[in-house]
Order: structure tokens, then sequence, then C-alpha cells
């Protein structure tokens, strides 16, 4: 069976981004999108969902991080609608339940073909560091771009960097399910026949 992978370049005049992914080979991510925090977002997400996974990102973070996050968030969703192809075989669905810490997170997702997110997470406001707010803007970037069927709810947490750290994982270990192929079916698991 052929490797799905994908590798896409995006440039904008507000960021340039490459992407490769390889969702039936991992290796150690290699992730530079000059936000720190995202860096070790992504790193993370990469790890817990067995992917091999590589970005390099730059942009005018100079305005504030909001482009260059959303932008990567586009960026992965298109390489995985790419990578994906027809979803002969696979599981679909996936979900997880993650604690980090005092934090817990669910999440549950379908690689429907359709795009749809549900974002409940409670992250309080801070004055300085990375803008909690730009997780949602990422995962809507990556979910319309991609096609899925995205819901992250946070169910305990009181630190933002565990919350977000129980987030990303979840959703990695949630795709990494879905991505799987079923010993069972070798057709797309829809009744439509595609997905
Ligand atoms: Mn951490």
């Amino acid at each position: 069976m052929n490797q799905r992978r994908a590798k896409i370049v995006r440039e904008t005049k507000e960021t340039c981004i490459s992407i490769e992914i390889n969702l039936d080979k991992y290796f150690i991510s290699s992730v530079s999108t000059t936000v720190g925090f995202l860096d070790h977002m992504l790193e993370l997400f990469a790890m817990h969902s067995g992917i091999g996974f590589k970005i390099k990102a730059v942009g005018d973070t100079y305005v504030d991080e909001h482009h260059l996050v959303e932008d990567s968030g586009i960026v992965i969703g298109q390489a995985f609608k790419k990578a994906l192809g027809d979803k002969k075989g696979i599981v679909r669905y996936g979900h997880f339940l993650l604690p980090m810490d005092e934090a817990l997170s669910y999440v549950a997702l379908d690689l429907s073909g359709r795009s749809c997110l549900n974002y409940e997470v409670d992250i309080r406001f801070q004055k300085s560091g990375f803008n909690y707010d730009l997780i949602q803007e990422f995962f809507y970037a990556l979910v319309n771009n991609a096609g899925f069927t995205l819901h992250i709810k946070m169910i305990k947490g009181r630190n933002n960097h565990h919350i977000a750290e129980s987030v990303f994982k979840a959703f990695g270990h949630a795709l990494g399910r879905a991505l799987l192929y079923s010993k069972s079916k070798k057709s797309v698991l829809s009744t439509k026949g595609v997905l």
C-alpha cells in the first residue's frame, strides 16, 4: 500500500509555510515556526499522533502571532486532506480523554470530509506570553482545510499551559486512532461510499 503523505508550500504576504507529513511513517518531528509555544504544541501533537511531521514557518510576527498560528492551521489542514486521499479502509473516528496534571481534556473527531469545530476550552486571559485565544483559531483553520469534524472539550484545568497541552495531546491521540486502517474493512466507512 502506498504511504499516505503530502508536501505543501504556501506563501502569502503574511506568512511562508512549508510542511511535510507522512501518516504511515513516524519520524522525529522537525518543527520550527518562530513561535516557541506553537513549536511546543506541534511537537507534542506530532509525537502523540505517531505521524511523521515537519513544518517550517516564518511570518509577520512583528504584528502579532495571529497570522502565523492561523496559517499554520491552514497548511496542516491542507496537508492532512491531501495525505488522506480517498480514506479507504481507515477507522475514520477517534476519541481520547487526556489528563495533563490537573488539566483534563476530551477530543472526539470524525474524518468526515465536512468541516465542523466545537471548541469548549475555558482558558483564562493572560497579560503576557502566548495568546491562548489563538488555539481556537488554529483548530478552526485546520478543520476548515482538512474537512474534519472536531469536538474539543476541556473538562478541568487551572494552568493554561497544562490545558493547552492536554488539548494538543488528546487531539494527537484521537487523530492517530482515526487514521489507522481497519482490520475488517477495506472500503470507505460510509453508506454514501465516499468521505
Ligand atoms: Mn509543556
